[in-house]
Parts: structure tokens; sequence; C-alpha cells
């Protein structure tokens, strides 16, 4: 176990320190058919109520979807994607103290999103989908987070999978850095993410959990999302998404004492508890903080 790389994300609205604290980066899904939120917060004023939820249980960042990128989701156009997403980023304005992302691979998408206030962009298809998005993000100074994903949601687990997944996940990571380095994007602007459940195998998945440190020899911060994934249901013999809290929890730990800087939950208010312990694993000879005051 080594302690984590400091790094600095700039937002428009202030600077992220990375590598101290883990950040929580709380879920919001606007899609109907997410696969484990799916339809329970489409309607704008449902997503909002839920951003406002996620940020008092102790939400660094907010993550905001309009598509779903389950295995077999079906895509949808840009167009569709921002009628999902600017009603709750506009209604979100001023209301939230916490950054918001956006969690697209569509640069249009993108650039409405950052114009509606998004100050971070999640790409789970690292730069593949679009490219454009990279100008993007240079153009409007947004940080970058660059997921790993082998194929694409339609095929993904269904396609072979990689014979040896951590080269294949670093290959794909170093070749999504490598273009918004060349579209202009700040180094320390980029995030990397190894993608858990995006075209890998059960056991591929623990494996880059076990192996996360030689993803943070590339000397970027690390996201890791495994929030109830189906990887999570299988090694509990079936468990359904509501009832994987638990076996997140053991992924989300695994994640920040393997190297993780950020840690992308659905279940933010337990997580977070799960975040400050392993912090504290991390750097056993700190002080505990000072309870709340009463
Ligand atoms: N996982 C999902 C979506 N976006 N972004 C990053 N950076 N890393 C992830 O692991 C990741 C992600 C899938 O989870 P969810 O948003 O809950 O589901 P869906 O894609 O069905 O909306």
């Amino acid at each position: 176990m080594r302690l984590r790389k400091k790094f600095t994300l700039w937002l428009p609205s202030r600077r992220l320190v990375l590598g101290e604290r883990t950040l929580v980066m709380g879920v919001l899904n606007v899609t109907p058919d997410s696969f484990s939120d799916g339809g329970v917060y489409f309607g704008a004023d449902a997503a909002v109520a839920r951003a406002i939820e996620l940020e008092r249980a102790g939400a660094d960042i907010l993550d905001i979807g309009g598509e779903s990128t389950r295995p077999g989701a079906q895509a949808i156009s840009a167009e569709e994607e921002r009628r999902r997403i600017l009603p709750v980023l506009e209604k979100l304005r001023g209301r939230l103290s916490i950054p918001v992302s956006v969690d697209t691979s569509k640069a249009e998408v993108a650039e409405a999103a950052a114009g509606a206030g998004a100050e971070i962009l999640n790409d789970v298809t690292g730069l593949r989908a679009d490219p454009r998005l990279a100008e993007v993000a240079r153009r409007r100074r947004r940080p970058l987070i660059l997921m790993h994903m082998r194929g694409e949601p339609r095929t993904m687990q269904k396609t072979p999978f990689a014979r040896d997944v951590l080269r294949d996940v670093t290959a794909g990571l170093r070749r999504a850095a490598a273009t918004a380095r060349r579209a202009g994007v700040a180094k320390s602007q980029i995030v990397l993410d190894p993608g858990i459940g995006f075209g890998k195998s059960y056991a591929q998945n623990f494996e880059l959990l076990a192996r996360l440190p030689e993803l943070a020899r590339l000397g970027f911060p690390l996201l890791v999302g495994t929030s109830r994934k189906s990887f999570i249901g299988q090694a509990l013999g079936g468990a359904p998404e509501a009832e994987r809290a638990w076996g997140t929890a053991a992924t989300v730990a695994a994640s920040i004492l393997g190297g993780a800087h950020i840690v992308r939950v659905h279940d933010v208010a337990e997580m977070a508890q799960v975040a400050r312990v392993a912090d504290a694993i991390l750097r056993p000879g700190l002080a505990a903080p000072r309870p709340p005051s009463q």
C-alpha cells in the first residue's frame, strides 16, 4: 500500500485537490433505463431533489448522465441527451455548493452542459466516440475524465475479452490521454478510469481492482466506478442491484487502498464513510478529525 500522489484539478469555480481525502462522486442518472436507478430520477424535479440529497449525504462531485451505458443499452441522439440533462443543470444553477460533472461522450452535449454549469467532463469512451470532446475540454477549461471501455455498450459483454486486461486498459488509457494532449488539454486536467464492468470479464474486474497500483504508475489521478455493478452481484451469488451496497463497500475500500483519488457511487452517505476509514488506513499517522460542534 502506497500513499497516493497528489494532484490539483482546476475547475472554473474552484480547484479540487486530489490525493489527500478521497473524493466521492455521486451518481445521478436522468435516464429511463440505467441499470440501477433508471427511471427513478427521469423527471427534472425528481433529479434536482436527488442532487440536493446527494450533496447533503456527502458527495464532493455530482455526476449527471443522460444516456445509459449498461451492457446492451441503445445509443440515443445528442438532442435527446441534451433534452434530458439541460433542464436539470439549469434548475441546479446556484443551488449546489459542489461541482457538477456531466457523463457524456458527445462533444455537442458536453458543450451545452458546460454552458449550463457543468464543470467536469466525464467520457466513458475515452474520446473514442467523439474526439472533439477534448477540444471542448480545452476551450472551456474543464477537467476531463477518460474511461477505458472495450467495445461499445451494445456489444461490450459479448465480444471477446482482452487476453491481458491490464495491458489492454493501460494501452487504451495511454491512447486516450495522448488524444486529449494532442487537442491541447493540459496533462494536469486529465483523470483516468479503468472502466470497471465495461467490456471486462467477471475475473478481470477483480484483477483490475487488485492491480490498480500499476495503473497509478501512468502518472494521472485515478477514478474508479464499481458501484452496484453486476460483478459484485455475481460475487454475491446473484444479489440484485439494491442488495449490492456492502459488496460495493469492499470494492470502494480496495480502490482507495489501491490508489483511487475519486470513487463514483450511488450510495453516497455509506460510501463516504467507507472512504473516510480507508483514507485513515492510508495515512495512519494523522490525527482524528474534530467532531462537529453541537
Ligand atoms: N460507470 C457508469 C457510468 N459512467 N463513468 C466513469 N467515469 N466510470 C464508471 O465506472 C462509470 C461511468 C455505469 O454506471 P451507471 O451510471 O450507474 O449506469 P448507466 O450507465 O446504466 O446509467
